[in-house]
This record gives C-alpha cells, structure tokens and sequence, in this order.
C-alpha cells in the first residue's frame, strides 16, 4: 500500500531537522486546496469558469476566471490554517501581511493560462520559507508543484531529494508513487519558445539550440513552466526561458516560477541558472521579479551556460 502524504510528511520529521508539526500542517493544507482545484479543473468546462475573468492582473497578463477561483482557494486555506505569515500570490499584487512571524508561502496559483481552455495540463507551484519571501532561493525549507495532468500529481522537494505523489480519485489521497526523483545526467530533449528566437539576447543560445538539432534532439514546448519542467524532471534534457528583447528578464518569476522549479531541479540532480548564477542565489529585490531560466540536466544546461558565454 503506497504511503499517503500526511503519513509521509510525519515519517520524514526524523530526516528533516526543521520539518515540525506546524510546517506539516501548512503543507498538507496547500495538498488539499490544489486537490479543491483539480476538482474544479477537472469540471471547468461544466463549471462555467473557463475564459477570461475579464481583467489583467499584476503582470499586465490577462487573468482567467480557473487562476482566480484557484487563487481564492489557495488564500483561504492559507489563512485559515494560521501557520502562514505571509502570503504571495502572482494575482495580488502586495504580499498579504497575516503576522510577524511564521511561514512565508509564495505561489503561482495555476500556472500555464494560455493552456486552461484547450485541456492542456497546467499546475500550481508553491515555495515555502522562514518569516520572509524575500530570501534566496536556497534557503526555502520546501517547493513543489501539483500538476493537474491526465494523472494530478504533487512533485515535492523539503531539501532531502525529491518526492512525487499521484492523486489516488478513489481515496482523494495523494499516495506516494515516485520515492525518489532522479534527473538524468543527459537527456534527448530541449524545451523553448522557439518562435521568439529572433529576439533572444544571447547570440550564444541561438548557437546552442542549433548544435542540439546537430546532436539529433527533439523539440517539445508545452507553454505550461509545470509540464515543460515536469517532463524534464523525469525524462532529463533542458528547459530554457530566456532573456529577450520584449523581456530583458525574461518572462518568469522569481519567487513563485523560477526559485521553487530550481529547489527540485538541484534536488533532483539536475542545475537551474540565469544564465550568470545560479538561480538559487539570487536575492530577490522585487515580489514579482523576473528572471530568465535555464534549467535541467547537469550536462545539457553546463554545455547552454559554455555556449552563452563564448556568445
Ligand atoms: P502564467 O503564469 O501567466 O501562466 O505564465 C507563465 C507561463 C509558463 O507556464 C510558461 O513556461 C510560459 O508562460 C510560456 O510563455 P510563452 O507563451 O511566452 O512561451
Ligand atoms: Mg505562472
């Protein structure tokens, strides 16, 4: 019998120094607020909550009705549970400021809007750290991502490797499937926007691209960061958003896209840069910072990063 996660969480106090009955608390409540948002993903079109909520939000991007109602759900149960200090989200634009101490939870609350009407997988990520979000990457005591794919699943690093649960539909349970998550050393796969080549910045990435067509690698680009980064994580390879000139920072955040993937990548094996460091080590100056990503197998993202420096 897989293990559940509330059961997992509990094994794992003896592994992890700062994993206690509080932050327990906070993750299985962010568990079962992306299962609420599964059932709504999974119904969206009987719903009504497909298309537009008719409003841009803090990005400039256009918010669809599912990012609202998961946001909604995710900001209730964070405040009703009481062990979240702060609370950001990418649809509000203030951090919400509940007390002066506890946890911090950053989130994107479903990632991958181009994808919500055409029944393409999308997700929610999370990034958990002591008292502030605006720590570096490398400090955040756990990350993951729920995706809500042909199979929901919640991906999820407390900094001792990486851990995968399925969402058992009969139980309600997300059960332990994948104990340990392992990225490959070498992949055969590259993932970007690749329309956007003309407007890459680095000369030296347009010369990478084309020496992994050279090396006979193939091509595939989701447009969901979750399915783009969970396929890596599994299958190995790069995925890369970078700067160009409509996004000199690229399009990504740091504190709710890019920091909690980089958390599971290195956990898993794999590297997360900018392209200048690694993305664990930048110190976020801004709640909705951008950041460009490059990140995957160690081998394919060292071989990017010589590529953009020789330029
Ligand atoms: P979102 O949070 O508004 O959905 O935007 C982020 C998404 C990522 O999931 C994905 O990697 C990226 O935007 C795709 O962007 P593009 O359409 O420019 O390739
Ligand atoms: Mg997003």
């Amino acid at each position: 019998m897989a293990v559940p996660f509330s059961v997992y969480l509990f094994q794992q106090k003896e592994e992890v120094e700062w994993l206690n009955d509080e932050l327990i608390l906070l993750l299985n409540e962010i568990a079962t607020a992306t299962k609420e948002i599964a059932g709504k993903v999974r119904k969206a079109g009987l719903l009504g909550v497909l298309g537009s909520a008719g409003k841009v939000n803090v990005q400039g991007e256009e918010v669809q009705k599912l990012d609202e109602l998961a946001n909604e759900i995710l900001i209730e149960s964070l405040r009703n549970c009481g062990k979240a200090c702060q609370i950001t989200s990418e649809e509000v634009e203030d951090c919400l400021v509940v007390s002066e101490s506890g946890y911090a939870v950053a989130f994107d609350p479903l990632d991958g809007s181009s994808n919500i009407d055409v029944n393409i997988s999308i997700g929610t990520i999370f990034s958990i750290h002591r008292d502030s979000v605006m720590k570096p990457g490398k400090e955040q005591l756990a990350a993951g991502y729920v995706i809500y794919g042909p199979s929901t699943m919640l991906v999820m690093s407390l900094g001792r490797g990486v851990v995968a649960f399925t969402l058992d539909p009969e139980s309600g349970n997300f059960l332990l499937s994948h104990p340990e998550v392992k990225l490959p050393e070498r992949g055969k796969i590259y993932s970007i926007n690749e329309a956007n080549r003309d407007k890459w910045t680095s000369e030296g990435l347009r010369k990478f691209i084309d020496y992994l067509k050279g090396e006979k690698y193939t091509l595939r680009y989701v447009g969901s960061m979750v399915a783009d980064v969970h396929r890596t994580l599994f299958k190995g390879g790069i995925f890369i958003y970078p700067a160009d000139k409509k996004n000199a920072k690229g399009k990504l955040r740091l504190l709710y896209e890019a920091s909690p993937m980089a958390f599971l990548i290195e956990q898993a094996g794999g590297l997360a840069s900018t392209g200048e460091k690694p993305i664990l080590e930048v110190v976020p100056e801004e709640l909705h910072q951008r950041v460009p990503v490059i990140l995957g197998s160690r081998w394919e993202v060292e071989k990017c990063l010589e590529f953009m420096r020789e330029g």
